[in-house]
């Protein structure tokens, strides 16, 4: 970490340069780094030297206020939070730092004198595409929040030189393209390669006897990998705080390499060197576990062994002994992926800092929070005790210790109940035994939290239920929040501005509850007008982005109906597909009926290895092409896959939106944060009663939600009776005619067999109750399409949406995680 003092200005030039706010001092901050750092002139650089000036020149300006922060929290000792997770869904920076720097119209302004054009720069960005999906992009949101409110905090994961796949839909299916982020360089980061540390893996341990003649544990290791930092910083809004971002690179670790030159082994070396740097290769591409890789194991350890080991070196810097590490410092882990961290932190104060057992987990058990964000019973984390094993020999022992240690205690609470001993213990013994990663992280953890009400109710009573009744205290509910910086005022300037003029003031963007000031004028006519003029433009800025791309063109006066989220079963992107198969035939049948027009536009990714996912993305691909086409449907219907769904597409997504598709079987989807972002633009949500959605409705009224479906309740008691799917696909005429409509071979040019491992899924067995739900589903969105025939009324209900989505600021939910379980107070740094 830096020592130098803030810098001082060597002489007004530098100054207004590098940390200028006036328009002249960007444009000859930009004109220098264009030359000094890109070397080019105005007149050769390309769209991408700009960007990248651009970039340097509002990373200069975040500098200066990062040494002053990091002095600050050093010379206060302050506590730290320390938020480790496999994924970080960043989203492009450089319009974010301008919004959080305040500097959005001067830097506009001075482009525009300089001839360049803004927008084309910011969109030359590349995002860092480090998550899959809501769990990565909540730990984005959760570091903007983190600074915004001015709590010291580190970031901790992997710099993974290959993101998310970027998706290209060829004939309708998703082909998947390796995401080179770093092609052109990454003008956020800065590399620290003094921060290094070695991550052992495999080998065996022995004991020895110390110095003072006590039995103590060595691990030797077959493999030693390094860890390099690279920093990104991290600007509140409005604010002087600028926390740290801090992702390993893995390399080959250099006495290794030194090693295998002694004895000539020149290309032993070599290999060493790429077999080392695989380890922060890729980011697995799934939202659950791929069973079994070891790399994935590897990557896991990889980053936790490299984080609790730069945070005792941090505590050595600030603090001093590590017996005040747990006040020092507190972890959260971002689901279990993680959750090596308590074997780490173990091994680390027994086994190199000379601490007995319980002076080590009393530090232990006090640092340590656990999020779950699944209760999905196929996406809770295992390992085989045999890779376990091999991996980390040591961590076992650990584990297995951990287990000796809490299984008494548990005994001793439920004498004899060796059935729950067996349920709570940290290894599975039905079949090959595995380590539990999930029941690691309860024990090892202080607090443990669901990401939304119905979800942390569920946790304490089926996933967790054996350790609720255990530690009823340690169990809590964060319901999750998004960041209205990048989802509201970067995604959606025109609606920022009117929000700001109606409410009189910008101070929503920091207290999201003000925008209940709008709810004064939900019925002025005047705003109503603006409300919706607003609305249409990005409707169009949005159908101009897909026909570009897609060459589907939609009619910006149709209801713009969006299910953007990862595609899975449990989404139940299909049901939303039996509706459009339900107004297309409605429309063949009755060609002449007065229907509201629609646009059906879908995003996600499936995972490359989910075959029902990617059928189901061929399927949306298949019936865009038929509906399209028909010329009875006159584009009375449009159907759209926007391919690459990204945060940075996504951005086009939410402010165009009237309707949010978020019909998950209720009891599956954890929070959802997409309801959040959509509602937040000004769309109506039709939604089950699942994660988040329940409290989305109690927030902007029952009367402004469209809600249908089967309560979480009722889904089990219907699985408890036995689910017939058939006896649906057999009474219901109009689904059995959809759902024939498929197999029918309309949408798969003749092929009938195209579609039938989902059509036969979803007669058969329907483990996610699609066809329960499909005839309230149905029924809703014709409410939905009359709704919309009154325009007074739909913007009425859209504006309180809007005004009522303050709860879902991740502010809210940091200001939550600080308050409750963290504790942790804010240490202002002025600007
Ligand atoms: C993920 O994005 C989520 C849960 C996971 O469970 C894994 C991934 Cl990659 C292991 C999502 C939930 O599905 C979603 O409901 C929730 O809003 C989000 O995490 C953030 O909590």
């Amino acid at each position: 970490m830096s020592m130098a003092q803030s810098p001082e200005p060597l002489d007004v030039d530098r100054e207004s340069t590098r940390t200028g706010m006036s328009k002249t001092a960007l444009k000859q901050g930009f004109l220098d780094n264009l030359f000094y750092i890109q070397g080019r002139f105005r007149e050769v650089a390309t769209p991408h030297d700009l960007y990248m000036a651009a970039a340097y020149t509002t990373r200069d300006r975040i500098l200066e206020r990062w040494i002053k922060s990091a002095q600050h929290y050093k010379s206060n000792q302050s506590r730290t939070v320390c938020y480790l997770s496999a994924e970080f869904l960043l989203g492009p920076h450089l319009a974010n730092n301008l919004v959080n720097l305040g500097i959005v119209e001067t830097a506009t302004e001075a482009a525009h004198e300089l001839g360049l054009d803004f927008d084309a720069i910011i969109a030359e960005e590349e995002e860092p595409g480090l998550g899959n999906g809501g769990l990565g992009r909540l730990a984005a949101c959760f570091m903007d929040s983190l600074s915004t409110l001015q709590i010291p905090s580190i970031g901790y994961g992997i710099r993974y030189e290959f993101g998310i796949f970027d998706q290209t839909i060829e004939d309708g299916w998703q082909v998947e393209k390796s995401d080179n982020w770093l092609r052109n360089g990454n003008p956020w980061e800065i590399p620290r390669p003094k921060i290094r540390f070695p991550v052992f893996y495999g080998g065996y341990t022995e004991q020895y006897r110390d110095h003072d003649d006590r039995t103590r544990t060595r691990w030797v290791p077959a493999q030693i990998i390094d860890g390099v930092a690279y920093d990104t910083p991290i600007l509140g809004y409005g604010v002087g705080n600028v926390n740290l971002l801090r992702l390993w690179k893995a390399e080959a670790s250099e006495s290794f390499d030194f090693q295998a030159f002694n004895v000539g082994n020149y290309y032993g070396a070599v290999h060493a060197k790429i077999e080392a740097e695989t380890i922060s290769k890729v980011l697995y591409p799934n939202d659950e576990p791929e069973a079994g890789k070891e790399l994935r194991l590897k990557q896991q350890f990889f980053f936790v062994s490299c984080s609790i080991q730069d945070m005792i070196r941090l505590q050595f810097n600030t603090v001093g002994p590590l017996d005040s590490f747990a006040e020092k410092f507190v972890v959260q882990l971002n689901d279990t992926h993680p959750s090596l961290a308590v074997a780490e932190l173990m091994r680390l104060l027994m086994d190199e800092h000379d601490m007995d057992w319980d002076r080590a987990w009393d530090i232990t058990h006090r640092v340590f929070c656990y999020t779950n964000h699944t209760l999905l019973p196929e996406a809770l984390e295992t390992w085989s005790v045999s890779l376990f094993e091999r991996l980390l020999p040591r961590h076992l022992e650990i584990v297995y210790e951990i287990n000796r240690h809490f299984l008494d205690e548990v005994r001793i609470r439920f004498l004899g109940d060796e059935e729950r001993v067996r349920r709570m213990s940290l290894i599975a013994e039905d079949g090959e035994r595995r380590v539990r990663m999930a029941n690691l992280a309860v024990v090892g953890s202080r607090a443990v939290n669901g990401v939304a009400a119905l979800h942390s109710e569920l946790v304490k009573t089926t996933l967790f239920k054996d350790f609720h009744d255990f530690w009823p205290d340690r169990f809590h509910n964060v319901t999750n929040g998004v960041t209205p910086r990048r989802f509201m005022v970067v995604a959606n300037p025109r609606l920022a501005r009117l929000i700001s003029e109606t409410c009189g003031s910008d101070d929503w963007i920091r207290d999201l509850g003000r925008l209940r000031d709008l709810e004064a004028h939900a019925m002025d006519s005047g705003l109503h007008e603006r409300w919706h003029a607003v609305k249409i433009a990005a409707k169009r800025d949005l159908a101009a982005w897909l026909k570009h791309r897609t060459g589907v063109l939609l009619d910006p006066e149709a209801i713009f109906d969006v299910q953007a989220k990862r595609i899975h079963e449990y989404k139940r992107q299909h049901l939303n597909l039996l509706h459009i198969i339900r107004c297309y035939q409605r429309i063949k049948q009755s060609p002449n009926q007065d229907m509201v027009p629609r646009a059906f536009i879908f995003g996600g990714k499936a995972a490359p290895g989910y075959f029902m996912a990617k059928l189901i993305i061929k399927l949306i691909n298949a019936v865009a092409e038929v509906i399209n086409n028909d010329p009875q449907i006159n584009g009375f219907i449009r159907v759209v896959f926007m391919p690459d769904f990204n945060v940075k597409n996504g951005q086009h997504l939410y402010p165009a939106a009237n309707l949010s598709e978020q019909i998950s079987l209720a009891g599956k989807e954890a929070s959802g944060t997409g309801n959040m972002k959509f509602s937040m633009n000004g769309a109506l949500t039709i939604g089950t009663l699942d994660g988040a959605n329940v409290e989305i409705r109690e927030e902007v009224g029952k009367e402004n939600f469209f809600l249908f479906g089967m309560s979480a309740d009722e889904v089990g008691q219907h699985q408890r009776e036995g689910y017939r799917p058939w006896e649906y696909y057999a009474r219901d005429a109009e689904l059995k005619s959809d759902i024939d409509l498929i197999n029918s071979g309309l949408f798969s040019h003749g092929d009938t067999q195209l579609f039938r491992p989902l059509t036969d899924r979803l007669v058969n067995q329907d483990p996610f109750m699609v066809l329960a739900d499909y005839r309230a589903y149905i029924a809703c969105q014709d409410h939905v399409a009359e709704a919309y025939r009154d325009h007074q009324h739909w913007t009425r209900m859209s504006i309180l949406n809007v005004a009522r989505m303050g709860k879902f600021s991740s502010d809210r939910a940091i200001r939550e995680y600080a308050e409750h379980i963290w504790r942790t107070e804010p240490h202002p740094i002025g600007l």
